[in-house]
């Protein structure tokens, strides 16, 4: 009886006594250690009545028992949900309705209203001290569980990821979609036992789940688990440490740090962007500083890695290089393949392509072909060679510190204000998160000011999708179909004062 990803990626490590995760508070888990407490873990989800195919929700902070969550939920047959931390209650309601949970794993803090929105769903806790009735359950459990079957079509994860209609979509990713991309990612990168990976991005997306952990846990490497990302203690782990996964705005604000120099980087092996694009100039100015050329990757929640720079070779700044290998990278204007040089849409097929959004057959239908080629709404081109570049977007998506925000999620919120008639919200130009988040805003009556906007605007988007500006205007661009003019918008407004 096989189980795809545990024995893969989990049960390999069962006696390995190298370190897996170094963690802040100077604690470090041993690979043998992580597994046995994913099989506590494993029995405190059976306890609670956790059978395969059951969904997870886990909006939780990021600790080593997370983790040990994770492969917990790959060791029951279960499908793991991670949520965003910052998304508020409003937000949560719709993952939890859509997928309906037998369990949520959630803060403390937030247990009430979980428990509120969950209803059958059974609620537990772990907390940022790694306190709560998750981790009481898992204590005094056997270390050994009897692994339950997953075959590779299995579904292992679901993460929403948001959409041009307003509405987020569940992308099921099944064992083998996650098995064969972490394959390809470590021999491609070279990732292997002896590399110690900082790791200062969040676990609840594709990046830091399943491209960092995933990766590390197939290789055996080690991981400075970091809670969040700043610049003072990622440079500290330098000198210790071989690689770092990054959005481009970690780039950008180490570089703003006078203490990165190419000394303290000789340890390092490999800098890795993705989930945005890296401006060119980081790129340069990056080598300038440390010698180092950062090495640029493509992907998506639906696809995992699509595209990567070569590790042995160049590093182009700008293009996201070669399709992976055993991933097929077309681009296309209405659905054919356009030549080399000409601008279309990026579409893919592979293992690492998801199996369909839940409840959704015809959202799935609309994206993902018969034939098996997924469209992403990227734009790009390839070289002669191969080589793809990104040239823009074909969905209405702001890319923001490496989270995508939809402007119709965010219209549909500030449409439904009181003294709101209509709203366009568009992304300019940002030093720090490459975009930032503006809405024009058309007002019914004279009244409102931004302020009082923004302030309804809090209780129902996390932070990060909130408009830094607004703009009130007595009607938006229009176009002679009726359709707003989103490139009027920010071109008119690329110089607005954002915070
Ligand atoms: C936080 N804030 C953001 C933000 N992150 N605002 C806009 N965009 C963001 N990305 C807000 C907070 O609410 C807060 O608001 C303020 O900014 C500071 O918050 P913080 O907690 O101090 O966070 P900060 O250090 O600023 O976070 C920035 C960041 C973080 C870049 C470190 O956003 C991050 O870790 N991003 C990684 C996202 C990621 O993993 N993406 C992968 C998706 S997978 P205020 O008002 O209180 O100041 C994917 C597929 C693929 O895309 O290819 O990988
Ligand atoms: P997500 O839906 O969060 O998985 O984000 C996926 C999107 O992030 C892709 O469709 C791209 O638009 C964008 N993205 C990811 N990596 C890159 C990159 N290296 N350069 C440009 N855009 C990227």
């Amino acid at each position: 009886m096989t189980n795809t990803l545990y024995d893969a990626l989990i049960a390999p490590h069962a006696e390995n006594p190298a370190i897996f995760l170094d963690l802040d508070d100077g604690t470090r888990w041993s690979y043998s250690h992580y597994v046995k407490r994913t099989a506590q873990l494993a029995h405190a989800l059976r306890a609670a009545g956790i059978v395969p195919g059951d969904r997870i929700v886990v909006q939780a902070p990021k600790l080593a028992d997370t983790i040990a969550l994770y492969g917990a939920a790959v060791q029951t047959g279960a499908i793991y949900l991670p949520l965003n931390t910052a998304y508020t209650q409003s937000e949560v309601r719709y993952f939890i309705e859509d997928a309906a949970p037998k369990l949520i794993i959630c803060d403390p803090a937030s247990l009430a209203e979980m428990t509120a929105l969950g209803a059958s769903a059974q609620v537990m806790t772990l907390a940022a001290n790694g306190k709560g009735t998750l981790s009481i359950a898992g204590d005094g459990q056997p270390t050994q569980f009897d692994t339950v079957p997953r075959s590779p079509d299995d579904l292992a994860a679901l993460l929403y990821t948001s959409g041009t209609t307003g509405r987020s979509k569940g992308a099921m990713l099944s064992h083998k979609n996650l098995l064969s991309n972490a394959i390809t990612l470590t021999d491609l990168w070279q990732i292997t036992k002896r590399d110690r990976l900082i790791h200062a991005l969040p676990i609840f997306h594709t990046h830091g789940l399943f491209v960092a952990l995933n990766t590390a846990l197939l290789a055996g490497a080690q991981v400075r688990l970091m809670a969040s990302f700043d610049a003072e203690g990622v440079l500290a782990e330098m000198p210790k440490s071989t690689m770092l996964m990054g959005v481009p705005t970690f780039y950008t604000r180490l570089l703003d740090d006078a203490r990165l120099t190419g000394d303290l980087a000789t340890n390092m092996r490999l800098f890795i962007s993705g989930s945005a694009p890296l401006l060119a100039e980081t790129h340069t100015a990056f080598e300038a500083r440390t010698g180092h050329r950062i090495l640029e990757r493509y992907g998506m929640t639906e696809t995992n890695m699509i595209t990567s720079n070569p590790y042995d070779g160049d590093r182009i700044a700008g293009t996201v290089g070669y399709p992976l290998p055993d991933t097929e990278v077309i681009i296309t204007t209405d659905g054919e393949a356009v030549k080399p040089g000409e601008i279309g849409v990026i579409e893919v097929r592979g293992e690492n392509v998801f199996q369909g959004y839940w409840n959704m057959p015809e959202k799935t239908a609309e994206e993902l072909r018969e034939s098996g080629f997924f469209i992403t709404g990227d734009l790009g081109l390839a070289s002669e060679d191969g080589r793809i570049s990104i040239v823009g977007r074909q969905k209405d998506l702001i890319i923001s510190g490496g989270y995508n925000i939809y402007p119709k999620e965010i219209e549909d919120v500030l449409n439904d204000i009181n003294g709101v008639k209509e709203s366009a919200v568009f992304g300019v130009p940002h030093p720090d998160f490459g975009e930032s988040v503006i809405a024009a805003v058309v007002l019914d009556g004279p009244t409102m000011t931004d302020m009082d906007i923004a302030a309804q605007v809090t209780s129902e988007l996390a932070r990060f999708k909130q408009p830094r500006s607004y703009v009130i205007m007595e009607s938006l661009p229009r176009n002679t179909m009726g359709k707003v003019q989103k490139n009027v918008l920010r071109e008119t407004f690329k110089d607005i004062k954002t915070d």
